[in-house]
Parts: structure tokens; C-alpha cells; sequence
């Protein structure tokens, strides 16, 4: 028999080589390549969109780490490979004030339409949505967060958790956020946890928003891959006064789902808002101002300047778990903290984008890198 090296005959190597063949043929019979191979597919015939909702279908089913991981790739794949109009739709150039005299005007889940929404935003800046998700989904969020928290953590000190694989993964288009620092705050990317973002976007899909910000937007809204944040912020957690058109672009359209999942406000960090609308963006680059964010100082708003742009409208609202915040990327809001907190707080910031308005997210540089932009991605 002919000998190929220390030990190894034709026939291992045949043997070998058959079974290669062997799982190389099993392998799209299986759950999950089957979907995978599906998906693929779609993403050849140019249609990312339907690959999307196909995954989405069989994780809902059975839920897959591979799976869940490829939902990411797609949906980033989506929005690139995606035919997008550059004039945005037109939207009603009247709006009627539902909430006179309200500094944040406040409602029911079931009373959110895209009436109210609009009315809202462009009168008062934002809408305070009581109970927008329920228990179940708020505990499920949470401990989504927790798990992807000590993911980062174990990757972060070399620890081998197998139980946690998959719950951290780094998201590599975005090439220039500093994880430790955000972290270190109690942030966490979602798309950098592929599960929590799955659950994420079913919750909001079934609390409507999907259809909500289509409807509002005129066209399918997109997630901002960079923007979308975990958070779990410790009782002396803050955050400068800031309003995020100032380092995303003013011009774009965007709407911010800022889910609170626990109590805060008063014992916990919450938000303190100036209720007001803004057109533009008011005075930043103030040395004053802290660092915000992932931003820098001369995207923040100093405490005086945020003073004089709003100071009789400032409120701070009390959050229950499940209730939630919208608003664009012009109104003026910094995390609320007072010395006397005690808690913790978890929450859920997610930015929604109009496709159209891509181009006012973007500063062409010679290198082509534009630091304005925060990777939009299918929702
Ligand atoms: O959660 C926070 O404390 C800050 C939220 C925020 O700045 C935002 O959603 O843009």
C-alpha cells in the first residue's frame, strides 16, 4: 500500500475525503443551512429583503445563533445593495397642535397613530408612549442585556464561556467606535449582540413601529447600526445636553425609539428634555460641554447654552418599564441624573433613519470615510 505520510494510507485519506463529501452533501439538508442556503440564494437573485424576512421566519421557529448572526450581514447588505431614491417624500406641510400647551404630550400605545406622532414632533419634539411594550417583552429585553453585557465582558478579559457564545459579536463596518469607553458607560452596540437585536426588532415590530415609522417616513424605515444602544447605566451614569442631528446631519429624517425598561426619573437615571421643537440645530462647540455619547465636545450643548435655548420647557419625566420615548434628531436631551439617585436603569435607544435622506448623513471626504455616518441597515 502506498504510504503518503507518517501513518496515513490511500485509504485514510479516502476515507477522509468521503466523509467531507458526505457532510459537505448533508449539509444543506440541515436546519440551519437549509435557511441559510435559501437565503443566499435570495441575496444572489437580488432580493435582500425577502432573505430577511425568510431568516426572520425560520429564527422565529427555531432560533439559531448562525442564523441570527447572517440576519446582521444581510441586513447591512440590504441597505447597501439597495436602490434608493434621494428625494425624500413629501410630507403635510400643515399639522394640526393636538397637545396645546403640553411640553411633552403624552399617550396611551393605543392611541399612537402617525396623526398624533407627527403632531407631536412637530409642535412639541417628542411623544411620551405609556406601556408601548409589556412585561414579557420588557424582561426579555433585559435579560437580553445582561447576557450580551457579560459576553463583552468574558471576550473582554479572555475568559472561554461557552454558554455566552454568540452574544457578543463585533460588528466590523463599524470601524471606529471606542468599545471599552462605551462600555465603561454602560453602553453596548445592539447589532453587536446579534440575539438581543432579533428580539429587539420583533418586540418593536409587534408594538407597531415598523408600521408606524413606514407611515410617518413614507417609505421603509432603515436602522442606524452605530446608534442603535444597550443600555444598562449605573445610578451616577449621566450624559451631556445634546441633540443627535448635530454629529448625524441635520438634514436627515430620523425618529428615536427610547424604550425605558425599569423605573427611573426620580431613583434612577431618566432623561430631562426641553419640550420644545427645534428647526435647527442651537449653539454647540461650547468649551463647556462635556463629552457626550460617542460623540465629541464640539457636538454637545453646554448646560448654559441648553438653558437659553429651553430653559422654562425643561422636563423630566418619571418612566415605568415598557413605556417609551420618540423623537427625532433635533430635540435637545441629555440623561437626567441627580446626586441622590440610587438605581440602575436599563434601556433601549433605537434610531430609525429615512433612506432618502442618506445623503445628509454623509460628508464625502477624500478618503471616503464620513464620520456622520452611522451605518444604516434594513430594520
Ligand atoms: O439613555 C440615555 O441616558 C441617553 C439617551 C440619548 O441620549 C439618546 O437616546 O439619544
Amino acid at each position: 500500500m502506498l504510504r503518503l505520510a507518517a501513518n496515513r494510507s490511500v485509504s485514510d485519506e479516502e476515507g477522509e475525503f468521503a466523509m467531507l463529501r458526505i457532510r459537505r452533501k448533508r449539509r444543506p439538508t440541515e436546519y440551519p443551512y437549509t435557511a441559510l442556503a435559501e437565503a443566499d440564494a435570495l441575496l444572489a437573485a437580488d432580493q435582500p429583503v425577502e432573505a430577511v424576512r425568510q431568516l426572520t421566519d425560520a429564527n422565529r421557529a427555531q432560533r439559531d445563533r448562525r442564523i441570527e448572526q447572517r440576519l446582521l450581514a444581510l441586513r447591512h447588505d440590504a441597505f447597501r445593495l439597495m436602490r434608493r431614491s434621494s428625494e425624500p417624500p413629501a410630507w403635510p406641510e400643515i399639522v394640526e397642535d393636538r397637545f396645546p400647551g403640553a411640553l411633552m404630550p403624552e399617550i396611551h400605545r393605543h392611541d399612537l397613530t402617525v396623526g398624533a406622532l407627527r403632531s407631536a414632533i412637530r409642535h412639541h419634539g417628542s411623544i411620551l408612549v405609556r406601556g408601548l411594550v409589556d412585561r414579557s417583552d420588557v424582561d426579555r429585553l433585559v435579560q437580553d442585556i445582561d447576557t450580551a453585557f457579560d459576553a463583552f465582558d468574558a471576550e473582554a478579559n479572555g475568559e472561554a464561556k461557552p454558554d455566552l457564545a454568540g452574544w457578543y459579536e463585533r460588528f466590523d463596518p463599524d470601524r471606529v467606535s471606542d468599545r471599552v469607553r462605551r462600555r465603561s458607560q454602560g453602553n453596548l452596540t445592539a447589532v453587536e449582540s446579534p440575539p438581543t437585536l432579533f428580539d429587539l426588532i420583533e418586540i418593536l415590530d409587534k408594538a407597531g413601529i415598523r408600521q408606524l415609522a413606514d407611515e410617518y417616513f413614507g417609505e421603509p424605515p432603515m436602522l442606524l447600526a452605530r446608534k442603535a444602544t444597550l443600555r444598562r447605566i449605573p445610578h451616577n451614569g449621566s450624559g451631556g445636553w445634546h441633540q443627535d442631528g448635530a454629529f448625524m446631519g441635520a438634514g436627515i429624517r430620523s425618529l428615536n425609539i427610547w424604550l425605558s425598561l425599569s423605573h427611573c426619573g426620580d431613583d434612577a437615571p431618566g432623561l430631562d428634555v426641553v419640550g420644545r421643537r427645534f428647526d435647527e440645530l442651537v449653539q454647540t462647540g461650547d468649551r463647556a460641554s462635556p463629552k457626550v455619547g460617542s460623540g465629541y465636545a464640539d457636538w454637545g450643548v453646554s448646560p448654559e447654552n441648553a438653558e437659553k435655548a429651553g430653559g422654562d420647557a425643561i422636563v423630566r419625566p418619571i418612566f415605568e418599564a415598557g413605556d417609551a420615548l420618540i423623537f427625532d434628531h433635533l430635540l435637545l436631551h441629555r440623561t437626567g441624573t441627580d446626586p441622590g439617585m440610587t438605581k440602575g436603569r436599563y434601556a433601549t435607544e433605537t434610531w430609525l433613519f429615512a433612506p432618502s435622506t442618506y445623503g445628509a448623513m454623509t460628508t464625502p471626504t477624500a478618503t471616503g470615510y464620513s464620520p456622520r455616518d452611522q451605518l444604516p441597515i434594513l430594520f
